[in-house]
């Protein structure tokens, strides 16, 4: 028993060496990049302003002069799916963050469906984020 699960250790170690190594060497691509909220909450009404973040997940470094585009904002997290509302780009402040304009119309968990193009990468960088509504 002892002999196999040192095997089984030793087979996933290097599983895991080759699978790193490998991605070390790989083109940097969509995968490496993650959208993040710098609030999560929001309150309830119109005109409010959405603050995203893009990430780099290997460097982990906000990136800058990426075009983002909101694709959808609805409330498909609390199963109303059809209740989407429209969000219009803002400036963005600071580096690496982008800004967007939504009402919220009603209280509650809102998806925002985001896509984005990094310069230097190919393919398009995908991701959803829940903002929650407050009274
Ligand atoms: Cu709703």
């Amino acid at each position: 028993m002892k002999t196999l699960n040192l095997v089984r250790v030793i087979a996933a170690a290097l599983i895991v060496a080759a699978c790193g190594g490998s991605g070390t060497a790989a083109l940097a691509d969509a995968r490496d990049y993650r959208f993040e909220l710098v609030d999560q909450m929001v309150q309830a009404g119109p005109d409010r302003v959405i603050t995203v973040r893009l990430m780099n997940t290997r460097t982990g470094k906000p990136v800058p002069d990426a075009v983002i585009f909101a694709t959808r904002l609805d409330m498909a997290p609390d199963a109303m799916q059809e209740m989407a509302t429209k969000v219009t780009p803002l400036p963005a402040a600071e580096p690496g963050t982008y800004k967007f304009k939504a009402s919220f119309s009603m209280e509650g968990r809102w998806q925002l469906s985001l896509g984005a193009k990094v310069q230097g990468e190919t393919g398009t960088v995908e991701g959803k984020l829940v903002i929650t509504a407050q009274k």
